[in-house]
């Protein structure tokens, strides 16, 4: 049984076996949370996602993927880094959002992590509604058989969590 908790603050200051980066196709940082992870966490997180772009993906990681890479400086045994879609009103794109989810829990439970500690992954610059994020990324973990022992949600402001609590329900 796995054990969903929410808590308000910054990922990077959290204590896990794994932290989840909302990352970008390119492994090569940017802003929001990414931009805070590759700050707190040290130039070796960067330098293997420039060695995992040289070996897997020089196409860059799809959307919707997951790999993980060392956590450096955090106190964290790994970051997985996965890619959520940009939010599109046109477009249902939630199948990708779950997926990063789904994939990156698939990872942790490959690693062993028993403790995995997830942002609200598109639900910033790309801008995904908070309330339908935090919806999918509650169904998607719930639904998900996994070996990791607790999934925690570090949301960083008093909205997201708020959003989370009532789709936690
Ligand atoms: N701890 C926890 N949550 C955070 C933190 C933090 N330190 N910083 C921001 N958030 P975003 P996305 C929240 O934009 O929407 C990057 O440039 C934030 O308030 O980090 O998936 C990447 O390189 C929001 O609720 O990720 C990509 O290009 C949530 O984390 C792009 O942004 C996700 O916001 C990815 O955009």
């Amino acid at each position: 049984m796995t054990a969903i908790t929410l808590v308000q603050g910054d990922i990077t200051r959290q204590r896990a076996d794994a932290i989840v980066n909302a990352a970008n196709s390119s492994l090569l940082g940017g802003g929001g949370v990414d931009g805070a992870i590759h700050r707190r966490g040290g130039p070796e997180i960067l330098a293997e996602c420039r060695r995992l772009r040289a070996s897997r993906y020089g196409r860059g990681l799809p959307t919707g993927q997951a790999v993980a890479t060392t956590a450096g400086a955090l106190d964290a045994r790994w970051v997985i880094h996965t890619v959520g879609p940009v939010w599109s009103a046109t477009e249902d794109r939630s199948a990708l959002l779950a997926s990063c989810y789904r994939e990156s829990l698939r990872v942790a439970g490959e690693l062993g992590a028993r403790t995995v500690a997830f942002p609200a992954i598109s639900a910033g610059i790309y801008g995904w509604p908070m309330d339908d994020a935090a919806r999918i990324a509650l169904e998607t973990v719930r639904a998900i058989p996994t070996a990791v022992e607790e999934v925690r949600f570090v949301l960083f402001d008093a909205r997201a969590h708020q959003a989370f609590t009532r789709a936690l329900g």
